[in-house]
């Protein structure tokens, strides 16, 4: 019988440059506190500051059939609708519970936050970290409620992550990247990304899934004002804990890092045979 403890994470305060470039070298995942708790973000985007600045404005919102939230499924796509235009004080009105029963669950997920919110970027202030701006950042606001948990799924992205709390909770479960196929990507299934995993990593199954890193599992809890590091490729899976925005800084990785930081190289070339064959086949159907 295996026990799977929770693993523990470094926390660091307010870092330099230096000690925040020592720390990523190792290719770890980790939090950073008592930097964006200084933002205008953290301290102003209540739903009455953000209705009277942009709730006018036209933001896409991800839509699921109901049961998306609550049965696991990787297959998003089988539950998916076209992402819903909405006013973003009609989005904020859902999140106060104040959703018309039409059947489908909302979360707001991955939307390009300079395009969509540019009275708000005066608010942040962009991590210097890597010595350039983000390639894109991404807003997400989130709930959980009776109805509905946002939630994203087990996979990984091909970025540096600096993903940062603003407001309420999230619970992040992270992998570091081992045996790509222990993770059951859907490689076989043409249709889905092989960045995906079938398994769902909040309740253990040994029985269904002996190969899966179970006692590899990270649970951060991250609080409103905390910053997340996710290194590229690590899985990771996301609920809301309860109504909260996030904010998302994505810095692709140069080909200097792929020698630098611990573990990339080694891991890039072991997803490359499965992943670049998906992407090739993306590419295609596109033009
Ligand atoms: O916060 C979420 O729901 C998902 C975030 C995520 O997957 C990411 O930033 O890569």
């Amino acid at each position: 019988m295996i026990t799977i403890e929770k693993s523990s994470i470094t926390k660091i305060s307010n870092p330099s440059k230096q000690e925040f470039l020592n720390l990523w070298k190792q290719g770890k995942a980790f939090v950073i506190n008592d930097v964006a708790n200084q933002w205008n973000a953290c301290k102003n985007w209540s739903n009455s500051y953000l209705t009277d600045v942009c709730g006018d404005n036209l933001v896409p919102v991800e839509a699921y059939n109901q049961t998306f939230f609550q049965k696991y499924n990787f297959a998003a796509a089988e539950y998916y609708h076209d992402r819903k235009q909405m006013k973003f004080k009609d989005y904020i009105n859902i999140v106060d519970g104040n959703q018309k029963d039409d059947n489908i669950s909302y979360y707001m997920a991955q939307v390009d936050f300079q395009k969509h919110f540019p009275e708000l970027v005066k608010d942040i202030v962009y991590p210097e970290y890597f010595n350039k701006k983000p390639k894109i950042m991404y807003f997400f606001f989130g709930f959980s409620n009776k109805k509905s948990t946002s939630t994203t799924y087990l996979h990984f992205d091909d970025v540096h992550n600096i993903f940062v709390q603003i407001r309420g909770r999230k619970r992040f479960i992270l992998f570091p990247p081992s045996n790509y196929l222990s993770f059951d990507p859907p490689i076989r299934e043409n249709a889905y990304s092989p960045a995906w995993s079938k398994v769902d990593p909040v309740v253990t199954d040994l029985k269904s899934y002996p190969k899966f890193p179970w006692q590899d599992k990270i649970e951060v809890v991250l609080e409103a004002g905390e910053i997340l590091y996710i290194p590229p490729l690590w899985w990771h899976h996301v609920t809301a804990l309860e109504e909260n925005i996030s904010l998302t800084f994505w810095y692709p990785p140069t080909i200097k890092d792929l020698f630098v930081q611990k573990g990339f190289l080694p891991t890039l070339l072991q997803i490359a045979p499965y992943v670049i064959p998906y992407q090739i086949r993306q590419h295609l159907r596109k033009s």
